[in-house]
C-alpha cells in the first residue's frame, strides 16, 4: 500500500501543436474515477462482458481503458497489437466474432476508415454478441455515428461518446448507456460527479443555444495534478483563462436542450472575416458530402478575410477530383452551414498527417496551405505522409 497521491505515471500529451506537457497522475483519485467510469459508461458486466478498447496502449486511452480500469474491475478483455488491414480489412470484426466481444471502443477516425472500406466487409462477419458501442479522441460526425450504429452495433447497440483528456484522466462527459436519449455527434452530459458547462469570453455561462468555451467548474479525483516540472505552466494553461474554472482548450456549444456539442481545440477555431467557425463543423458538413471520406480544415491567413478556409479531402474510392465536384463540394458546405463557412479552396489528397491517436496534426496542413517548410513531424503515425501530400500539391499556396 502506498500513499493516494504516490505518482503513478507521467504521460506527455501528442503534440499535435506547440511544446509537449507532461502530464502527471497521482493513484488514488486516478484509479477511482478510471474503474467508476469504465463501469459505469459501459454498463460493464465483469462476469459476462467481454471488453475491447482498440487504443494504442501508449495513448492516455490505453492507460485508462485497456490497463487501469479494465484491470481495476476484473474485465475480461480482447488486447490488440496491430493494424486493422492485416492480414484484410475484416480484422476487427474477426476479432470480434471470434471472442464474443460485447463492448467495443474506438475512435471516429478508424470508424470513417471502416466506412470508407464498404459496408460489406463487416457484414460478413457475426457481430451479435456487441451491445454497446463507444468513441473517443474526436467529434465524431453524424454521419460515422449513424453507420456505426447501423452497420456495427446492428441498430441495436447504443453510442456512447466519451469526451475527456490526457489531463482529466478519465471521461467526463458522456451519455449513459439505456439512461441517455442519444443523439448523433453531442457527447451530451457532464457524467454523474462532474460539472461541465459552456463560458463566453467573460467567463458567463451561455444559455442554451450559445457557444464558447468548454470549462469544468469543480474538482474531479483524476484531475492533473501539474504539468510534470512546471508548476506555473500548469496554472497558466488551465487555471488563469477563467478564474476557479478548469479551462479544457475545446470549443463547445449547447443546444436547446442543454446537451453538449464539442467544436475541436480553441487553437483550430477559424476567424474568417469577424466570424468564428470551427474546423469540426466544416469538416463534418464536408463528410455528409457522398464523395467524400475524410475531411480536415485549417484556417490560412488571409490578406482580405483574416483567415480563409482551407479543406484538405479525401475522397470516396468511385469519385473522381475535377473541378465540378470542387465547385459542388463548396456549394455543399455553403447550403449546410452558411455562406461564410464555404471553403476559400479544397484540395483532394491521398492521406492526411494524424497522430497515433487518430488527432489531425492541422499546424502541418496549415504550414501547407501558408506555402511554408513543414514544422516538425515526429509524433505522426506516418511521416511520409506529408510527403506525399507536398507532392501532389506543388503549387498548394499560390492558386489565386
Ligand atoms: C481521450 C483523449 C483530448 C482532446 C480533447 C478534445 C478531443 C476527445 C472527444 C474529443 C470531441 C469526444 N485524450 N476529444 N474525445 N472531442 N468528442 N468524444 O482523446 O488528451 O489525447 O485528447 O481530444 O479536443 O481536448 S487526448
Amino acid at each position: 500500500a502506498f500513499d493516494a497521491e504516490h505518482p503513478l505515471f507521467i504521460l506527455y500529451t501528442s503534440g499535435t501543436t506547440g511544446k509537449p506537457k507532461g502530464i502527471l497522475h497521482t493513484s488514488g483519485g486516478y484509479l477511482t474515477q478510471a474503474a467508476y467510469t469504465h463501469h459505469a459508461v459501459f454498463d460493464l458486466k465483469p462476469e459476462s462482458d467481454v471488453y475491447w478498447c482498440t487504443a494504442d496502449i501508449g495513448w492516455v486511452t490505453g492507460h485508462s481503458y485497456i490497463v487501469y480500469g479494465p484491470l481495476a474491475n476484473g474485465a475480461t478483455q480482447v488486447m490488440y497489437e496491430g493494424t486493422p488491414d492485416t492480414p484484410h480489412q475484416g480484422r476487427f470484426w474477426e476479432v470480434v466474432q471470434k471472442y464474443g466481444v460485447t463492448i467495443l471502443y474506438t475512435a471516429p477516425t478508424a470508424i470513417r476508415t471502416f466506412m470508407k472500406w464498404g459496408d460489406d466487409i463487416p457484414a460478413k462477419f457475426d457481430l451479435s454478441s456487441l451491445r454497446v458501442l463507444g468513441s473517443v479522441g474526436e467529434p465524431i460526425n453524424p454521419e460515422a455515428w449513424v453507420w456505426y450504429r447501423k452497420h456495427i452495433g446492428g441498430d441495436r447497440c447504443p453510442i456512447v461518446d466519451t469526451w475527456w483528456q490526457t489531463e482529466t484522466g478519465a471521461m467526463m462527459i458522456s451519455p449513459l448507456p439505456g439512461v441517455t436519449h442519444t443523439k448523433p455527434g453531442s457527447a451530451q452530459r457532464a457524467l454523474p460527479g462532474i460539472s461541465a458547462t459552456v463560458v463566453d469570453d467573460e467567463a458567463h455561462e451561455v444559455p442554451n443555444g450559445g457557444g464558447g468555451y468548454l470549462v469544468l467548474t469543480e474538482p474531479w479525483p483524476s484531475m492533473l495534478r501539474t504539468i510534470w516540472g512546471d508548476d506555473q505552466r500548469f496554472i497558466d494553461t488551465y487555471w488563469s483563462r477563467f478564474e476557479g474554472k478548469y479551462f479544457a482548450g475545446d470549443g463547445a456549444k449547447k443546444d436547446d436542450d442543454g446537451d453538449i456539442w464539442l467544436l475541436g481545440r480553441v487553437d483550430d477555431v477559424m476567424l474568417v472575416s469577424g466570424h468564428n467557425i470551427s474546423t469540426t463543423e466544416v469538416e463534418s458538413a464536408l463528410v455528409s458530402h457522398p464523395a467524400v471520406a475524410e475531411a480536415a480544415v485549417v484556417g490560412a491567413n488571409d490578406e482580405t478575410t483574416g483567415q480563409a478556409i482551407v479543406a484538405f479531402v479525401i475522397l470516396r474510392g468511385s469519385a473522381s477530383e475535377t473541378d465540378n465536384l470542387v465547385a459542388d463540394l463548396r456549394n455543399h458546405v455553403g447550403s449546410t452551414l452558411g455562406p461564410i463557412a464555404k471553403p476559400k479552396r479544397i484540395l483532394p489528397v491521398q492521406e492526411l498527417p494524424k497522430t497515433r491517436s487518430g488527432k489531425i496534426m492541422r499546424r502541418l496542413l496549415r504550414d501547407v496551405a501558408e506555402n511554408r517548410a513543414v514544422g516538425d513531424v515526429t509524433t505522426l503515425a506516418d511521416s511520409s505522409v506529408m510527403d506525399l501530400i507536398q507532392s501532389k500539391l506543388p503549387s498548394a499556396g499560390s492558386e489565386d
